[in-house]
């Protein structure tokens, strides 16, 4: 029996075997696979050896040699056993979770300054008891205008002002059809607001863009008057802007109101002194408002000798940039999460 060959073979089990003992993870026992079992292994170049073997003792070698094999391909499986619940062992540990601990919260973004203001705008005239009702973005040029007393030759029905569908159709410039169409149903008195996007073909800057929203407002019953329009308004005014705020009513133009006005309110900042916050006025104009037209509510079916109404409509982005001191509406629209969350 050729006994350099037997020691070569236990030497080269002896080595696999001491290796094995150290191999930590999945990529060290593959080199152990590869440098003696594999085909360029220490047992293959073994075997190139048995040239030199006696004839008679190769049969006893060749079954040395796979015994050999064999028991470090069991030593290999059983290291990988070890490893592998060593591996899994270490990951449970690393991955425990505390089922009694509260959850994490998920951050699914932040309300927007626009939702915020609308929030507060509609918990301030549900309170006073108005509903809230939304309508049709993509609207007949009949309900956005013509039942509005916005007449065919109107500047407001440009091209270059509305975005038109078709000759018939448009994108709505205001919310107010929604409140044609509640005028229609009859089912009196109304008092509504109607919040929505609404579209104006403006260049984008920072106070203006082609697509913003709007609050209106709408109350109709018997003996409605411009005391009844001021009344409500102030008392809007001094819940957004706080108590102390002062209302003024300036003399305008609507075609869908009779008599008009806008609404201002005293500086929310110096107190209506004048600062660099109200460009020195001491009044910030808020609201459009009036009392319906006669007109409009004939148009929709109320009869003016009876009924009577105010109506008022605000942007809602310019609520929500005066109330948290945005200086550019354009940062409305970008949804940066770390512009929404300051507010
Ligand atoms: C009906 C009758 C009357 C709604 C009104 C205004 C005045 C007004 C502007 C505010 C800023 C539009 O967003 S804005 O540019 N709106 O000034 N809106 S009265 O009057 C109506 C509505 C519906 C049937």
């Amino acid at each position: 029996m050729d006994s350099t060959m037997k020691e070569k073979l236990d030497a080269i089990v002896r080595e696999a075997e001491e290796k094995l003992k150290k191999a930590a993870d999945p990529d060290a026992l593959n080199d152990v696979r590869v440098n003696v079992l594999g085909k360029k292994g220490a047992l293959k170049e073994l075997m190139k050896g048995m040239k030199s073997v006696a004839p008679e003792d190769r049969p006893k070698i060749g079954a040395l040699v796979n015994e050999a094999r064999d028991r470090v391909t069991a030593q290999i499986e059983e290291r990988k056993k070890e490893i592998d619940l060593k591996i899994m062992e270490d990951r449970l540990a690393a991955e425990t979770i505390d089922v009694t601990l509260p959850a994490s919260k998920a951050e699914i973004g932040h309300r927007h300054p626009n939702q915020i203001a609308l929030e507060e705008l509609e918990r301030i005239f549900i309170g006073m008891g108005y509903e809230v009702i939304e309508g049709p973005e993509v609207e007949w040029d009949e309900y956005n205008f013509t039942k509005l007393n916005i007449p065919p030759n109107h500047p407001a029905k440009d091209e270059q002002d509305t975005f038109y569908i078709n000759k018939d159709i448009v994108l709505r410039t205001q919310t107010s059809p929604v409140q044609a169409r509640r005028m229609e149903q009859g089912n009196l008195p109304i008092r509504m607001i109607s919040p929505g996007r609404v579209f104006r073909s403006d260049e984008v800057d920072a106070t203006h863009s082609p697509s913003f929203h709007q609050v209106e407002g709408l109350v109709i019953d018997k003996n409605i008057t411009f005391a009844d329009l001021k009344g409500t308004l102030d008392k809007f005014a001094k819940e957004v802007f706080g108590p102390d705020t002062k209302t003024k009513f300036r003399p305008h133009h609507f075609p869908f109101t009779e008599p008009s006005a806008e609404m201002d309110v005293s500086c929310f900042k110096c107190g209506g002194k004048g600062c660099r916050f109200c460009k020195g006025e001491g009044w910030i104009e808020i609201l459009g408002c009036g009392m319906v037209h006669p007109h409009v509510l004939e148009m929709c079916g109320i009869d003016p000798e009876e009924y009577t109404g105010f109506a008022f409509g605000v942007g809602l982005e310019r609520i929500a940039l005066l109330k948290y001191e945005i200086d550019d509406m354009r940062l409305l629209y970008e949804n940066d999460i770390r512009f929404l969350k300051q507010f």
